[in-house]
């Protein structure tokens, strides 16, 4: 039985994350053994009695999950046996007993010789007042970049896991149980839940990504038990807690930790022609409107994506109705607009690509394709004299980019992205396209290419629409968007924590700039800084921290490409920033914080004065995730995941709120249409 539904702690962690790519798995297999030899055993037991002191200790030796604590006798050994359980269902998911320090947490035994048992105590039972008001804590939180959660235990349960901690200290590192047997159902059963869940972050053969690799052999060393906590109650740094949030059982979480510790199974490519199989001409462009069938400001129109029905709602941004949903894909995850605005083009996390023509009464779905198993991005050809022409769809797997035709979805051509890593200059099995954006002065894509660490150019006024150049930069490239001129490529280099410049006309890297832990930026935010000329900014996934730096190698080159301002926020978590001209503030969000207040925080920061000058909450519950501006500026619209959602919409200068879309299922990315079409941000 989970040990926490047994001591009834309240669970304080929200979905996010919720549902993520679906794929196709190729290994099969009769029966999939996760089994490996019993490790411990029994355990000698010990002769505490009483209180369970430091002396006398049990013989460890745990086996699945229980201590082999058979001596112990009284309330002492009691005691310490629901510590382990503590220990085990929790704590194990960071730390580790005398087994060294884990990348996400301090070892406890170095904490109990380190500090005073009363210290301990403390900070387990409130590591945020602690931080506030001890130093010890705050070195410790500036050493980790973030404040241990909560776990709400009572006096007692802390007692009985430092009685266990304080005991272990004498034996060594806790085994952990054997993973369970597979049968092939539940192995090709968890697989799918791999691909769903987890691969967007850890990549499709586990390599790693914005989450660290999780192949067999990484696996293994974890452990099944720390798997299993890890997957219930996720990590400060931005894993989600699939347990607590009900996304995963616990036969799930225990499946999941015999799966990842088997050995990697190989994903099916999908070849041009198979992509062309999956081609759905719904309204061929003869049978279109030539003119917008309403009197609607389609410019105005906003594509909200709803993630978990995989669909896209439309609404007047004039009078916030709602009018058309549109069926796109598997945990659908943003849209992209075609340069005269005309069309939206929506991808799934399945691959699945949907062109919606805004100017039919109601806008439509007007065509469909499937170019990946797995992607997150779209983009359109921007170039003067290619408008609407082209469509580019970047895969997570296969290692590959599509392009399509821009007004039917006819798939035209497709290309590797694999190669070598920047930086050890080995071959790869998986590289996934990341983001992807338009160039404005030439007729080419920028991709950023995430294993490999390259940005790719794709030409798409050649024939074959080749892959021209492989821009040397970093790995890890994740988001990113345009500077306010269209010729710097700013995207994030999450685990180098630094932001990558990239002059795309050039096809040269201009700079790195170190900005934090796991920056995030969405697409960036431009704005001119009063001291600073032109600038961008992120936040970070996995720290607590806004960097501003300068973009303006014209007019300020003596701040360009260097962080400028940098405010420490409280806490880590944030996704996603925006601004708009006609706004006075920046907004950024952060709701993958593990303070649940937090989450449901947007911050404003002020172009005037260079600081945060408040924040506030749109909804009493939930999480407050990304932004956008309407046509003109003069509303921000921000998604409150909730039960239900909502779209709260401000007035941009005042942030006085305006109105609330309520009852939407998972609204999640915002796009307007003139601010998509013309990379306003
Ligand atoms: Fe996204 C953009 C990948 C999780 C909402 N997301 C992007 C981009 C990439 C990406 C590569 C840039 C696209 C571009 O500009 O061409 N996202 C990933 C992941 O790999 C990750 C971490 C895990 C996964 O498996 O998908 C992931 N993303 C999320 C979420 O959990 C979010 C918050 C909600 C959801 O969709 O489930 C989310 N991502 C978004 C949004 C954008 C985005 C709203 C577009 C931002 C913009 O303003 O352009």
């Amino acid at each position: 039985m989970c040990i926490m539904k047994a001591i009834g702690i309240s669970c304080t962690m929200v979905p996010l994350l919720a549902s993520l790519a679906a794929m196709v798995g190729g290994c099969g297999g009769d029966q999939h053994s996760a089994h490996v030899s019993e490790q411990g055993g029994g355990g000698t037991g010990g002769d505490m009695v009483g209180h369970g002191g430091h002396g006398g200790t049990a013989g460890h030796g745990g086996h699945g999950g229980t201590a082999g604590h058979g001596g112990m006798m009284g309330h002492g050994g009691a005691m310490i046996e629901a510590g382990e359980e503590i220990y085990r269902s929790i704590c194990i998911a960071c730390h580790t007993i005398g087994g060294g320090t884990t990348t996400r947490a301090p070892d406890l035994q170095y904490m109990f010789v380190k500090h005073p048992g009363w210290w301990n105590k403390a900070w387990i039972a409130d590591p945020a007042a602690m931080a506030e008001a001890d130093t010890t804590a705050q070195q410790l939180v500036a050493q980790w970049g973030y404040i241990m959660p909560d776990f709400d235990l009572t006096a007692e349960e802390i007692m009985s896991v430092m009685q266990f901690i304080h005991n272990q200290t004498m034996i060594g590192p806790v085994v952990q149980p054997s993973p369970v047997d597979l049968s092939s159902a539940q192995y090709d059963a968890t697989k799918q839940t791999y691909f769903n869940r987890c691969a967007g972050c850890h990549g499709t053969h586990r390599g790693g990504g914005v989450g660290p690799a999780i192949d067999d052999t990484h696996a293994k060393a974890l452990g099944t038990e720390t798997i299993k906590a890890l997957l219930d109650w996720g990590t400060p740094r931005g894993m989600p807690a699939w347990g607590r949030e009900g996304i995963l059982t616990d036969v799930e979480r225990e499946q999941l930790a015999a799966f990842l510790q088997l050995p990697v199974p190989t994903a099916p490519e999908m070849p041009l022609d198979q992509i062309k199989g999956t081609w759905e001409l719904v309204v061929p462009p003869s049978n279109r409107p030539t003119a917008p069938e309403h009197a609607r400001d389609w410019e105005n129109f906003f594509g909200v994506v709803l993630r978990d029905p995989g669909q896209v709602a439309i609404f007047d941004g004039d009078t916030y109705e709602q009018v058309a949903t549109i069926d796109v894909g598997f945990a659908a995850h943003i849209l992209r607009s075609s340069s005269t605005g005309r069309y939206f083009y929506a991808v799934g996390r399945d691959g699945r690509v949907t062109l919606i023509d805004l100017w039919t009464n109601p806008p439509s779905a007007a065509a469909r394709v499937q170019g990946c198993y797995d992607a997150r991005s779209v983009e359109s050809s921007k170039f003067l004299g290619f408008e609407d022409q082209y469509l580019i769809e970047g895969c997570y797997w296969p290692s590959q980019y599509v392009v399509f035709d821009g007004l039917t979805l006819e798939p035209l051509a497709s290309g590797s992205v694999l190669g070598n890593a920047v930086d050890t200059n080995l071959p790869l099995d998986e590289v996934r396209v990341a983001s992807i954006v338009a160039s404005p002065f030439e007729p080419v894509w920028a991709l950023s290419l995430k294993e490999s660490g390259h940005v790719g150019v794709v030409d798409y006024s050649m024939p074959g629409f080749p892959l021209v150049e492989k821009i040397p930069v970093e790995t890890s490239l994740h988001d990113g968007g345009w500077d306010r001129t269209g010729q710097y490529f700013l995207v994030a280099a999450q685990s180098k924590k630094k932001i990558a410049v990239i002059d795309v006309q050039n096809r040269a890297v201009t700079a790195s700039i170190p900005t934090g832990d796991k920056p995030h930026p969405g697409r960036g935010a431009n704005w001119q800084d009063t001291v600073f000329g032109w600038v961008n900014a992120t936040t970070h996934l996995g720290e607590g921290k806004l960097s501003v730096y300068g973009t303006d190698p014209v007019g300020s080159p003596q701040h360009a490409w260097q962080v400028v301002r940098e405010i420490s926020l409280p806490t880590a978590g944030g996704l996603f920033i925006k601004t708009h001209d006609a706004s006075p503030w920046v907004l950024f969000d952060m709701p993958l914080s593990s303070d649940p207040t937090a989450t449901r925080q947007v911050c404003a920061y002020s172009k005037a004065s260079g600081a945060v000058d408040h924040c506030f909450t749109p909804s009493s519950a939930g999480r407050a995730v990304h932004f956008e501006f309407n046509r003109h500026g003069t509303e921000l619209w921000v998604s409150v995941w909730g039960d239900p959602g909502e779209i709260v919409i401000y007035d941009a200068i005042s942030l006085v709120e305006l109105g609330r879309i309520k009852g939407l299922d998972t609204p999640t990315g915002k796009f307007n249409v003139y601010n998509t079409a013309h990379d306003v941000y």
